[in-house]
């Protein structure tokens, strides 16, 4: 069909161009982040994160990733500070991970990838009506990036690991009340920003990213979890396990990447 896409042979990034055309464009993400080439910025405040209510709501499989999702009907978990000019409402977060043995981030430091990397979608609640509207607005959407590092087992990763197995086919649906994803935070917040892109199809130019510099960790078996799952639905025969399902950099095309430190 006209829209699909994924990570295949078929359907990969290297051909989302064919129908979605700003798939080379002047602002897509990801990137290779250089740091010896990112400017320190004194403006730059501290990112704050006011997850203390925050609300998840379910889990689920997508056919692309695993997602849970947050009430983003008011104020209640919001990312502020750091390049945004006022609060941005958690939606949702996400994970982007490889193969075995492989990379398996979006965002790559110095032409070197990590094995997974988390996502924290927020919205503009300030400016726009809906998520939707935000979605296609050049200032509507910030994501935090944060590199998962495989070496020992994350305390509290588990328990988005061990739900796994019943959201296993796509578009499959489990309740997940009460997960705060500060737990997932590493020590420090130290960021790079730019401005970039959704990193899948329909690939709109509306994202403030704001990347970690210091990356969480996870055992291989926790990341075996996440390979487990599958791209196709219940009743497809074709079985594809999800795995490398993220976008390699793309060209920087004479943006600025700023740093917090
Ligand atoms: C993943 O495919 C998520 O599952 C999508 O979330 C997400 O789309 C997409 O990545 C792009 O987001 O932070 N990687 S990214 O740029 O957040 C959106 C859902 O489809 C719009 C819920
Ligand atoms: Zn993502």
């Amino acid at each position: 069909t006209g829209n699909h896409w994924g990570y295949g042979k078929e359907d990969g990034p290297s051909l989302w161009h064919k129908n979605f055309p700003i798939a080379e464009g002047h602002r897509q993400s990801p990137i290779d982040i250089i740091p010896h080439e990112a400017s320190h910025d004194r403006s730059l405040g501290p990112i704050i994160l006011n997850y203390d209510r925050c609300t998840s709501i379910n889990l689920s499989n997508n056919g692309h990733s695993v997602v849970v999702e947050f009430d983003d009907s008011d104020d209640r978990s919001v990312i502020e500070g750091g390049p945004l000019d006022n609060p941005y409402r958690l939606k949702q977060f996400h994970f982007h991970w490889g193969g075995k043995g492989c990379e398996g981030s979006e965002h790559t430091v110095a032409g070197n990838g990590y094995a997974s990397e988390l996502h924290l979608v927020h919205w503009n609640a300030v400016k726009y009506r809906t998520f939707g509207e935000a979605a296609t607005a050049p200032d509507g959407l910030a994501v935090l990036g944060i590199f998962l590092d495989t070496g020992d087992e994350h305390r509290w990763l588990h328990i988005i690991t061990d739900a796994l197995y019943m959201v296993k086919y796509k578009g499959s649906v489990t309740n997940f009340k009460g997960f705060n994803p500060k737990c997932l935070l590493p020590s420090s917040l130290h960021y790079w920003t730019y401005l970039g892109s959704l990193t899948t199809p329909p690939l709109h130019e509306s994202v403030i990213w704001i990347v970690l510099k210091e990356p969480i960790m996870t055992s291989e078996k926790q990341l075996g979890k996440f390979r487990m799952l599958l791209f196709n639905g219940e009743e497809e025969d074709q079985r594809a396990h999800m795995e490398n399902n993220f976008r390699p950099p793309q060209p920087l095309k004479g943006r600025k990447v700023r740093s917090s430190d």
